[in-house]
């Protein structure tokens, strides 16, 4: 017990040293749009400190290719890095957030190219972001791009969206989450009668299984996002960042040791100039200053 506190204790310090080194990081990210096939990217709000990354693949539906997942994950490395920005908002367009892995460039492979070529590799790197990132889906988001909702921190979905994991139509089964996260999320007999049947579900349901946070009008969706990552920037980025680590953590662990976690990334607050600034600033009734570190 003692040891599993000690590895807990630890890996909470460590991700404070992380958070630190990061925020001193100061390379703004200027890629141009111009060298970006399947994505556009900008950085909006009122302090700019939302970065909103649209998926850009319309004639596909925004087929999730190897080529766009890769600019997807060269642009949140970048943002990531770029201490200015708070929270990450990734959209689609009306008709789709995306519908899918990209059946076309699949359709070839056999089980061995799959192992050798580590296919969709970069898959996993919007769930390893550090920083804050809503999804805002409107329209379709199908089997990997249902996944990749799910891979976000929090999902906002315009009136028509339409959920579904519908591999199981074209011979296969989720690959990215589909079976895992929309367990944890909507419990067994929803997630089952989803992957089992393909079929798709809308946003109210969606809503109603706490799939989806918030259901909006589809031209509403990205500002009020934008809006959500904005409230969130208003917090201290270092500690928004262990609280993220922490929510995350009860995914992946036991009651008993995610609440030793909690409780030792709670501890781990109070060695942090933010955590003093924001209980002084209370007492003094003043707004917080916070400084990342
Ligand atoms: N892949 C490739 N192309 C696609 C995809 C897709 N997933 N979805 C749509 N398209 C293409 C269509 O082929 C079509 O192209 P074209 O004009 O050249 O024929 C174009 O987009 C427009 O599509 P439709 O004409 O079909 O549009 P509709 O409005 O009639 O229908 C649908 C929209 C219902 C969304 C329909 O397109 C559809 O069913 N799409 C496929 C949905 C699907 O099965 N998705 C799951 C894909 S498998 C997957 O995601 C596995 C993820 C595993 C991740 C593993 C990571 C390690």
């Amino acid at each position: 017990m003692a040891n599993i506190a000690k590895l807990l204790a630890g890996r909470a310090q460590h991700v404070l040293q992380v958070a630190a080194k990061q925020t001193q990081l100061t390379p703004r990210f200027f890629a141009s749009a111009a060298n970006l096939e399947f994505l556009k990217h900008e950085v909006t709000g009122e302090k700019k400190n939302v970065a909103v990354i649209t998926l850009n693949r319309p004639k596909a539906l925004n087929a999730l290719c190897n080529g766009l997942m890769k600019e997807l994950s060269q642009t949140l490395d970048a943002y990531e890095k770029d201490k200015s920005i708070a929270a990450i908002v990734i959209t689609g367009s009306e008709k789709a957030f995306a519908a899918g892995a990209d059946i076309k460039e699949m359709q070839p492979n056999t089980y061995s190219q799959c192992i050798m070529g580590n296919l969709l590799s970069e898959w996993t790197r919007v769930a390893r972001c550090q920083k804050p990132i809503i999804a805002a889906v409107n329209g379709y988001a199908l089997g990997g791009g249902c996944e990749l909702a799910m891979m976000c921190d929090i999902i906002y979905a315009g009136e028509k969206a339409k959920f579904g994991q519908p591999e199981i139509a074209l011979g296969t089964i989720p690959g990215a989450g589909g079976t895992q996260r929309l367990t944890r999320v909507v419990g067994k007999s929803k997630a089952m009668e989803i992957c089992l049947t393909g079929n798709m579900i809308s946003a109210t349901e969606a809503e109603k299984m706490g799939l989806v946070s918030k259901v909006l009008p589809a031209d509403q969706l990205v500002n009020e996002a934008v809006k959500l990552g904005e409230k969130i920037g208003t917090h201290s980025g270092l500690i928004v960042q262990l609280c993220k680590e922490a929510v995350n953590t009860a995914y992946e662990t036991t009651l008993q040791e995610g609440l030793k976690f909690e409780r030792r990334t709670f501890h781990a607050t109070f060695s942090t100039e933010d955590r003093k600034e924001g209980m002084t600033a209370f007492v003094e009734k003043r707004p917080a200053n916070f400084k990342n570190n």
